[in-house]
């Protein structure tokens, strides 16, 4: 059984086990893709990025979907896995609780940018002003970073790919474009003080009976909830992070999602005889376009990242290929 533990209960040495893993993860060349697929995809030059351009290109089919939950556990496992076998890391996978940091992201203890953090926050890039998102029909103020990130692992970092759709950004105008940057955060709690709370969790879970509305608020597909903790997060963490389809640049995004994975496992183990094999919806984004209902008998694409998956083989972390749980 491998346990996954909170970022900060990590001791001194494990953290930066961690980050100097997924360092090298950035700086080890693309396993998958064959040679005569690098032309059509210019912007991947590492394994790393090889997890940005599937996620990239599956976006529309892994979000508000019946597997979003299942695909980004698998996905999530098996960077944690190239951590073991590409970059000789012994520990596991960590998480970040962004509950104890829900009032103010950018004092947590894990971005002070000392060489045992995840990184600092980014630059600050002062008198911006607020942004209006047109998804979610809400007025963004500036986060507390906006920039570089400045000190600690991931400062001197470039990274490839997007963004695609980020506000205020220059982003590409192909999909797997090359351009080369600096990894930027924005650390933002207007979001993460109203979605990524305690009482956001508790209520998430103990108030979601069905999995429809367990994943959907989740992912704030909810009158009055636009980003649920999963978008909470994502914007909280602003910069490269807050991009829809290019966020798995910042190595961070691995640990949030090992936090929306924890939340799934919870969510399971109240009643784990009927919520163990539970899934609902279809192939496509809100069903738009509308496409079949999945079956745990469907065969999931992992592009660039792993092999396929049978749907059922994806919802138990104690099945075969899995075994691990959360601290
Ligand atoms: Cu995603």
């Amino acid at each position: 059984m491998n346990i996954r533990k909170e970022f900060r209960d990590m001791s001194n040495n494990d953290k930066k086990a961690f980050t100097d893993a997924a360092t090298c993860l950035m700086n080890t060349p693309p396993t998958r893709m064959r040679k005569d697929q690098a032309a059509d995809y210019p912007g991947v030059k590492s394994r790393h990025d090889e997890y940005v351009a599937t996620h990239i290109n599956m976006t529309m089919n892994i979000h508000a979907t019946a597997d979003f939950l299942a695909w980004h556990r698998h996905f999530i496992k098996h960077y944690e896995q190239d951590l073991q076998n590409l970059c000789g890391y012994t520990g596991t996978l960590p998480y970040w609780n962004w509950a104890k940091d829900a009032s103010a992201p950018q004092d947590s203890p894990l971005f002070t940018g000392d060489e045992y953090s995840m990184g600092s926050n980014g630059k600050y890039i002062p008198n911006r002003s607020d942004t209006y998102l047109y998804t979610q029909g809400v007025n963004m103020p500036p986060g507390t970073g906006g920039g570089c990130v400045e000190s600690g692992p991931f400062s001197n970092l470039t990274i490839h790919l997007g963004p695609l759709d980020l506000p205020n950004a220059n982003n590409v105008n192909s999909d797997y474009q090359y351009n080369p940057r600096c990894l930027s955060r924005d650390f933002n709690s207007f979001f993460t003080s109203q979605y990524n709370t305690f009482a956001n969790v508790t209520d998430l879970v103990l108030e979601s009976i069905y999995v429809e509305t367990f994943q959907d608020r989740m992912q704030g597909y909810f009158a009055g909830d636009a980003f649920g903790v999963h978008g909470g997060g994502h914007w909280g963490m602003g910069g490269d992070a807050a991009d829809f389809h290019s966020s798995p640049n910042d190595p961070l995004f691995f640990l949030h999602h090992g936090m929306i994975d924890n939340i799934w496992t919870t969510w399971q183990n109240l009643d784990f005889y009927r919520r163990q094999f539970i899934i609902k919806g279809t192939s496509t984004l809100g069903n738009s376009p509308p496409s079949a209902e999945m079956t745990l008998d469907d065969v999931i694409p992992f592009g660039f990242v792993a092999d396929d998956r049978v749907f059922r083989e994806l919802m138990d972390t104690f099945a075969e290929g899995y075994c691990y749980r959360y601290e």
